[in-house]
């Protein structure tokens, strides 16, 4: 987009000091970010244009951060915490009051940038305990939020859904891709009922939804400059869930050795040192509120989040890459191998897991 549209976004909203640039920032793979430069002292903002698409309900939308990061804020502020504009979110006003702007096509929404973090892509074991500290307190301070919060994605970690749409995938076979992968919807559908045992215990009643993060990635933590976790962003697809979504799939990349899409398997592994000191981190913090049942599973949650992201990733391969952003046209293909790879490393640790959390427990 031209420099002078996407200033023209940004004086929408009520933000201080003058723009002197906005330039891209980061790399989701859903929406689309900028940074918004300002002059002086005045803060930099983040501009994002939100993949509607992908998220039909933007006023919901806005409406789950705003009560999210708003709760959060309240309980840092009463436990006198410092520093709190760098530990949470900030969301802007447009000039209508609303947490948004609709330009008559896009929806754009704007928050302060944190100055001075540090984004990584891979964990040492020390930053993981935090951060698995860190992701446990989070869903035990929004425990007791006052407002339900919507489902931004309807049945986004829904294992049994995310198998249909596979089976959609696989039936439609659009582009033709199907012969070369069906060795890999055979592995995938071999493993479909067990992985689905989530939405089977919740079904019997065993298990709860709670608000998770649903995104846990490494990518969506801000580090300060000693490696300290800030804060979790991309809040986007915060809603209740089953509490597997924030340990598996901060697992799954913070665990991993390779890269999401790595081309070389054989960099692909489980890290066993990151799955321990974040694990320890986590049953810190949410021991207090975990069921017996949610923590015998937590290694299920381990192998789920790989699972799950190979048959995402597999299916949008199928239908012709309509859904995440690809660089080349294997893509996608490239990156259900890899995580598929993860997969099988996690499985192999499982017996490791379970030793180390019934020590942890003993
Ligand atoms: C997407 O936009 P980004 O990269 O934060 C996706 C996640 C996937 C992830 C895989 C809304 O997140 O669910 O795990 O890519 N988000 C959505 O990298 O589908
Ligand atoms: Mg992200």
């Amino acid at each position: 987009m031209e420099q002078k549209d996407l200033q023209s976004i940004v004086a929408q909203f009520n933000i201080e000091g003058n723009v002197t640039e906005v330039k891209p920032l980061g790399n989701g793979l859903i929406n689309t970010t900028y940074k918004v430069v300002t002059e002086g002292a005045a803060p930099d903002y983040v501009l994002q244009h939100v993949n509607n698409a992908i998220f039909p309900d933007v006023e919901m939308l806005m409406g789950n951060i705003v009560a999210v990061t708003g709760h959060i804020r309240a309980k840092y502020e009463a436990a006198g915490v410092d520093d709190i504009a760098r530990k949470v979110l900030s969301f802007v006003q447009a000039k209508d009051g609303k947490y948004f702007y609709f330009d008559g096509e896009k929806y754009w929404r704007v928050m302060v940038f944190i100055p001075d973090t540090i984004s990584q892509s891979a964990v040492t074991p020390e930053s993981s305990y935090i951060v698995g500290e860190t992701f446990g307190n989070f869903q035990a301070m929004l425990a007791d939020i006052p407002v339900q919060l919507g489902e931004t994605i309807k049945d986004f970690h829904n294992m049994e859904f995310r198998l249909w749409q596979l089976r959609e995938a696989v039936k439609e076979n659009k582009v033709g891709r199907l012969a070369e992968v069906q060795w890999l919807v055979d592995e995938l559908e071999k493993r479909a009922e067990v992985m689905c045992k989530g939405e089977q215990l919740h079904r019997e009643g065993k298990l709860a939804k709670r608000i998770c993060h649903c995104d846990t990635k490494v990518d969506n933590i801000l580090f300060d400059q000693d490696g300290k976790v800030l804060c979790v962003i991309d809040l986007d697809t915060v809603m209740p869930n089953f509490i597997f979504s924030d340990f598996g799939d901060f697992l799954r990349s913070a665990a991993n050795t390779g890269k999401e899409d790595d081309k070389d398997l054989d960099n692909v592994n489980f890290n066993m040192d990151i799955f321990k000191a974040f694990t320890e981190g986590y049953l810190k913090s949410a021991r207090c509120f975990l069921t017996p049942l949610e923590i015998e599973n937590l290694p299920y949650a381990a192998a789920l989040f790989p699972y799950m992201q190979t048959v995402r990733f597999l299916a949008d391969y199928i239908n012709g890459d309509t859904y995440y952003k690809t660089q080349y046209a294997e893509h996608n293909l490239v990156r259900s191998k890899a995580q598929f790879k993860l997969l099988q490393s996690v499985e192999a640790a499982t017996p490791a897991m379970q030793a180390f959390i019934a020590e942890q427990l003993a």
